[in-house]
């Protein structure tokens, strides 16, 4: 079927999303998700600028030679914002192809390898007290992996927590210019088994425990920050030095069993091919909305499954339901599944976007809509537009600028 319209929706239902919507000539559409979070705008316009144009008369059948025109076609290759509306396209015409075909789209990847998708929660606290009620709370709702995270004492404000008086509002990007935080890491690598130990002396070992540290430490605290956090035998630690070096996560690896999970900001397979291929990892992170959407994540995951690598995708708030979904849909077919991320997402964003996956014990599951099982109410999109957010950024008691 050609393709007659793309048209791309900005929408800011408690984040902001970028959503791509295709129509084909029988009036079938397909939605694709091009968020990138603090950076939306630029999406927003490679897509409406350079790709749509490029998109109306081709045949929405095609879909491993429209990801090659548009992947190789750009001469520009990769990258955040090239990644971002290749996926957005990708995911659109899986979810036309579902649709045309009444199957959801894991039926069109072959069906499910299993019953349900683990997920992992994100249980949080100003103080371990907190956090420990926070963690409660999800394992009488039925999770059997939870995240953790907590303030650290002697930091004025920790990444991953609701602010006070923000509700339970995840890693709010709320600001119009980027707050600054402060960073100290001697303070966080005390504090990290400190916490880990609370949460296992009083729920025991019975539930995945898992812990992101967003690049903040050197591969050689990193490696310090695995050996401490040994006993209390994690699922994974997340991100836990930046991955531009990632010959240095040899280092880390020689010093500790702790399992290590990376890939949320990789952009295609090329990122991921060297951590993956030397086994310098254990979980691979990419997501369909930042990885060139299913096909592309399709082949990342078997690479990674070459090597014993689990998946382990990025779902974030900032992910909108359209991407989380395509992921449920992978996750559900792959052999080598390893764990899905849940953060849900702020209201209003269930106005904007009906979905129809469902999360029960502790496990997702996609539904059997046919296509992805996700559509946008663009009139409720219209009543919340665009706002500049921002992440905050952190700086060292000096003044210089840290990592993420
Ligand atoms: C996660 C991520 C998020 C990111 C966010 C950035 O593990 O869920 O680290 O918390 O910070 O997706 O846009
Ligand atoms: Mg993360």
């Amino acid at each position: 079927m050609r393709i007659t319209s793309a048209d791309v929706v900005v929408t800011s239902p408690g984040r902001n999303y970028v959503t791509l919507k295709i129509t084909t000539e029988d009036g079938v559409t397909g939605l694709g998700d091009a968020t990138l979070n603090g950076r939306e705008l630029a999406v927003a316009s490679y897509l409406r600028d350079h790709v749509c144009p490029l998109l109306v008369g081709r045949d929405s059948g095609r879909i491993n030679d429209t990801w090659q025109y548009l992947y190789r076609g750009a001469y520009w290759r990769r990258g955040p914002v090239t990644m971002a509306s290749i996926a957005a396209v990708d995911c659109a015409l899986w979810d036309i192809l579902g649709k045309v075909t009444g199957q959801p789209v894991h039926q069109l990847l072959g069906g499910a390898a299993r019953e349900g998708v683990l997920a992992y929660g994100h249980a949080s606290g100003q103080s371990i007290g907190e956090l420990l009620e926070d963690v409660a709370g999800f394992l009488d709702s039925g999770y059997r992996a939870v995240r953790v995270q907590a303030s650290v004492p002697g930091l004025d404000d920790t990444y991953g927590l609701p602010r006070p008086g923000t509700g339970p509002v995840y890693e709010p990007a709320d600001a119009s210019l980027p707050a600054e935080h402060r960073w100290h890491t001697p303070d966080y690598l005390d504090f990290a088994p400190e916490m880990m130990a609370a949460v296992r002396e009083r729920f025991g070992y019975g539930f995945h425990l898992l812990h992101d540290v967003h690049h903040r430490l050197s591969p050689l605290e990193a490696a310090q920050l695995g050996k401490s956090l040994e006993p209390y035998r994690m699922f994974w630690m997340e991100d836990p030095t930046p991955a531009e070096d990632q010959e240095a996560f040899r280092l880390l690896r020689q010093h500790t069993t702790t399992p290590v999970a990376v890939g949320e900001i990789f952009n295609s397979i090329w990122d991921c091919q060297y951590l993956i291929s030397e086994r310098l990892i254990d979980y691979i992170r990419a997501s369909p909305s930042h990885a060139g959407g299913i096909s592309h994540l399709r082949r990342i995951f078997d690479l990674a499954d070459l090597y014993g690598v689990r998946t382990g995708a990025h779902g974030a708030g900032d992910l909108s339901p359209v991407s989380f979904a395509a992921a449920l849909h992978l996750d559900l077919t792959v052999p080598n599944f390893g764990i899905q991320e849940y953060m849900g997402h702020q209201e209003p964003a269930s106005e904007v976007f009906r979905t129809s996956y469902t999360f029960e014990d502790g496990y997702l599951h996609p539904g059997q809509a046919p296509g992805l099982g996700v559509e946008i109410d663009e009139e409720a999109a219209a009543r919340y537009p665009y706002e500049r957010k921002y992440l905050p950024v952190n700086r060292l008691a000096d003044g210089s600028m840290h990592d993420w």
